[in-house]
């Protein structure tokens, strides 16, 4: 048995009230990590560059072994860019290269940078369309996921010379995302003021790209481009609630 543990906190009032969306956080953990995880989590919301919370919710859930579905991290790949305008050319050559109708990826990059305020969750774009398909304010949060060995991750990200926190579990985010069918594509940037990487993430590549968004911004977010003909009831379901372990390639011998 594991434990899906979720942490959403706001300021000002509880997310449904109208709150700030200052941070959240997902895992799936065994019960003695469960006390460590907990209150890692509760000081993230505590001490956070989005200010202070004053609304958190962490919710803890029993998951059955059984009921758990492995997936394959995705590759990595950075692309350092000289300007924020450059990132996002290159990140959307990469989304029409996934599929993503041109017209789609312009109003979806559009609808990330006109956004006033950050999500808690993702946006759902139609990838051939560019129409929004979720209906809410909030966006679709992906939930009950981790990595499957956090040691053997932690040393594949690191002899990729990766070691921050947002990398970490943006990575397990995306690789839970794109083995959703239906999901062409996604794109990526972090609402924490001082971190401007943001990614694309398709089928076979998360691709960084050095600079997305301006220093200092507090607005990021995601899309989640959605392919025609997708059940999207089903899609959401699996999104939220299916939990999902992610496997690095075991180490090559050297
Ligand atoms: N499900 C759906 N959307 C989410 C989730 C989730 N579990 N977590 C965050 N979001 C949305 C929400 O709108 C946030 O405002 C936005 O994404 C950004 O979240 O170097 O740090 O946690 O390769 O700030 C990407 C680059 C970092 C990492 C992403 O996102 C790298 C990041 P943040
Ligand atoms: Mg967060
Ligand atoms: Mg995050
Ligand atoms: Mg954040």
């Amino acid at each position: 048995m594991l434990y899906s543990v979720r942490m959403r906190a706001a300021q000002g009032d509880a997310h449904e009230k109208g709150g700030k969306h200052i941070s959240g956080a997902e895992r799936l953990v065994r019960q003695e990590q469960l006390p460590a995880v907990a209150a890692a989590m509760l000081r993230r919301a505590l001490f956070h560059s989005r200010g202070t919370a004053d609304f958190i919710n962490l919710t803890v859930e029993t998951v059955l072994k059984e009921n758990i579905q492995a997936v394959a991290c995705l590759p990595i790949a950075t692309v350092a860019v000289p300007s924020i305008a450059a990132g996002r050319v290159a990140a959307q050559v990469e989304l029409i290269k996934a599929g993503v109708a041109p017209a789609a990826v312009a109003a979806g990059i559009k609808a990330l940078a006109g956004l006033k305020e950050s999500l808690r969750g993702a946006m759902l774009v139609d990838a051939q369309t560019g129409v929004r398909l979720d209906n809410g304010e909030r966006g679709i949060r992906v939930s009950r996921m981790d990595i499957a060995d956090e040691q053997a991750y932690l040393c594949w990200l690191s002899r990729q010379g990766h070691s921050n926190i947002h990398i970490q579990e943006a990575v397990v985010l995306a690789s839970k995302v794109m083995s959703a069918s239906g999901v062409a594509a996604e794109l990526c940037w972090s609402d924490d003021p001082e971190y401007v990487t943001g990614y694309v993430a398709t089928p076979t590549l998360y691709i960084r790209f050095t600079q997305l968004k301006p220093y200092g911004s507090p607005i990021g977010g995601r899309i989640f481009f959605i392919k025609e003909n997708t059940d999207l009831e089903q899609l959401v379901h699996y999104l939220q609630y299916q939990p999902v372990l992610i496997n690095v390639p075991a180490e090559e011998a050297s």
